[in-house]
């Protein structure tokens, strides 16, 4: 099945289903290996294991050629976080060109200026695009589609600036209207009171994603007797990793030494293993010359 098809009967199934993010290779890679039936290729993580600000300081083509590795070594489907479509209906039409090329399923855009800043920062401070922008852009990117599969995903940042459930609920509709095939509801609070408002005031077929990053408390089962279609777990695989990357730099740079570190870290042959260096013996002995 294509990655595009995958993903889109993720959003259709009933039954509350997962991304996960990952921010390279490496991580999309592990995600798949650990049972993830999708990859959530988060802003703020690919931003942030390139050491810049989640401001778009990243050009759209640095993400894209960051998404090309994920792509290549994974075969479960690929949901970008495309910002704000790094520009205008025709930035953001021309971005779904190249995505499919790369074979990344599809794309979540939200309803803010470029460039863009993270919704946990000031978010009430920031400006949200004019809906009917907004929604051209959606249709822009729907018509520019080869694959029918390919989703569109349109994110409400309505509660993060602070405009409450009634705007919330008007923009997701218009947005649904316009061709999106799933809208996201973000939340900055600790509770699930915005996502459980804005569920009750759902009345389309269209599919509801959630990120609970700052409700992490709420337990899985009551999101998934709200109806929500897609959770996606938007930035634990890099945050992991800074734990681990502080603590280890920190225990070699104090003991000027290897012995507590080595059991501490993944193996080299880990590395290699996952990277696949295996096939490639496999491959050198029937492509190099035997002599
Ligand atoms: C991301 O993962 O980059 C997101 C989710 O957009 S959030 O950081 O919550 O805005
Ligand atoms: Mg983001």
């Amino acid at each position: 099945m294509k990655k595009t098809s995958k993903l889109k009967q993720l959003f259709q199934t009933k039954n509350l289903e997962f991304l996960m993010e990952a921010h390279n290779g490496l991580s999309a890679k592990i995600v798949e290996e650990t049972g993830f039936k999708g990859i959530w290729a988060s802003g703020l993580a690919i931003s942030a294991a390139m050491g810049v600000r989640d401001n778009n300081e990243a050009s759209w083509t640095q993400v894209l050629d960051v998404l090309e590795f994920m792509s290549d070594v994974t075969s479960i489907p690929i949901l970008l976080d495309g910002d704000t479509g790094y520009g205008n209906f025709n930035n953001a039409r021309r971005l779904v060109r190249k995505l499919e090329q790369r074979q990344i399923a599809g794309v979540c855009i939200e309803d803010k200026q470029f460039p863009k800043t993270n919704s946990f920062i000031n978010g009430h401070t920031q400006p949200l695009a004019d809906i009917e922008e907004f929604c051209g852009k959606i249709k822009a990117m729907k018509d520019t589609q080869n694959d029918e599969d390919f989703m569109v995903v349109a994110r409400v940042e309505a509660f993060i600036t602070g405009w409450g459930l009634e705007e919330a609920l008007r923009r997701a509709e218009a947005y649904g209207q316009s061709g999106a095939d799933a809208v996201l509801i973000h939340s900055k609070r600790a509770d699930l009171e915005e996502i459980e408002a804005f569920m009750k005031g759902w009345n389309s077929a269209v599919p509801v994603v959630i990120v609970p990053t700052k409700y992490y408390s709420v337990p899985t089962k009551r999101i998934k007797d709200l109806g929500v279609s897609v959770a996606i777990w938007a930035n634990h695989n890099v945050r992991a990793s800074l734990n681990a990357m502080q603590s280890i730099s920190k225990q070699i740079f104090d003991a000027q030494n290897l012995l507590e570190a080595e059991g501490k870290v993944a193996s080299v042959d880990e590395i290699f293993r996952l990277q696949g260096a295996e096939e490639l013996q496999t491959a050198e002995q029937k492509y190099l010359p035997s002599g």
